[in-house]
């Protein structure tokens, strides 16, 4: 892998204030391997009661941001609303935004330029749908999805990419290792002809999609896994925190 793994929990729509005062306490009793970068993406509602009682070990992130400053924008969370409530990282693209409400490629890369330049770490998600994978088109799913990104963002500092393939999300289907890291690969590999070997090198690619207790560490054995982005499994303290320490 390429630095320090990172784990997200990337909780989506799911908890009440009840079981997240659960999953919190659990997380915070939880023994987390020193050299990881952990972060966990609340529904908005709940960032504020999750950054009052979460140990700081954890990072915080939102799960969507509004593409420019705050203002008449029914319905919207700014960048600026986020930082204020504590949160360092947003995860921007994911498949849930694009297929689900519509987000496009430009929508997404503009949001992750807002979030970057004031200062919030992007999750940046990508993945091909099932029809893609089977019409032999990963790759260029994947090369166009990060290419909006890189045609976007003003540095890749503060950058994770989230390689997502959507036919493993909340499927239980987790791609193989081989297959993971085949694409992680083809990321580098892009990164490195289209913006720089340094960006290629240091940027952590992480992977989505089904992954639990039981998969995670075949998977962080894979060269270009630097870590993981968990949904369903990270709603379970014990469970991510057997993730987080998979490396
Ligand atoms: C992929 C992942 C988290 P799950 O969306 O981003 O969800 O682990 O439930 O497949």
């Amino acid at each position: 892998g390429t630095g320090k793994f990172f784990v997200g929990g990337n909780w989506k729509c799911n908890g009440t204030k009840e079981s997240i005062t659960k999953l919190v306490s659990d997380l915070n009793d939880a023994k987390l391997e020193s050299d990881v970068d952990v972060v966990v993406a609340p529904p908005f509602v709940y960032i504020d009661q999750v950054k009052s009682s979460l140990t700081d070990r954890i990072e915080i992130s939102a799960q969507n941001s509004w593409v420019s400053k705050g203002g008449a924008f029914t319905g919207e969370i700014s960048v600026e609303q986020l930082k204020d409530i504590g949160a360092k990282w947003v995860i921007l693209g994911h498949s849930e935004r694009r297929h689900v409400i519509g987000e496009d490629d430009q929508f997404i890369g503009k949001k992750a330029a807002y979030a970057l330049n004031e200062g919030l770490g992007v999750i940046a998600c990508i993945g091909e749908l099932l029809e893609d994978r089977e019409a032999g088109k990963t790759f260029d799913v994947c090369f166009t999805q990060l290419k909006a990104y890189a045609d976007a963002v003003p540095s890749w500092d503060n950058i994770v990419i989230a390689y997502e393939p959507v036919w493993a999300i909340g499927t239980g289907k987790v791609a193989s290792p081989q297959q993971a890291q085949e694409v992680h690969a083809a990321l580098r590999d892009w990164l490195k002809k289209n913006v720089s070997d340094e960006v290629a090198s240091k940027t952590r690619i992480i992977y989505g999609g089904s992954v639990n207790g039981g998969n995670c560490a075949e998977l962080a054995k894979e060269e270009d896994i630097d870590g993981f982005l968990v949904g369903g499994a990270s709603l379970k303290g014990p469970e991510f925190a057997t993730i987080v320490n998979a490396v």
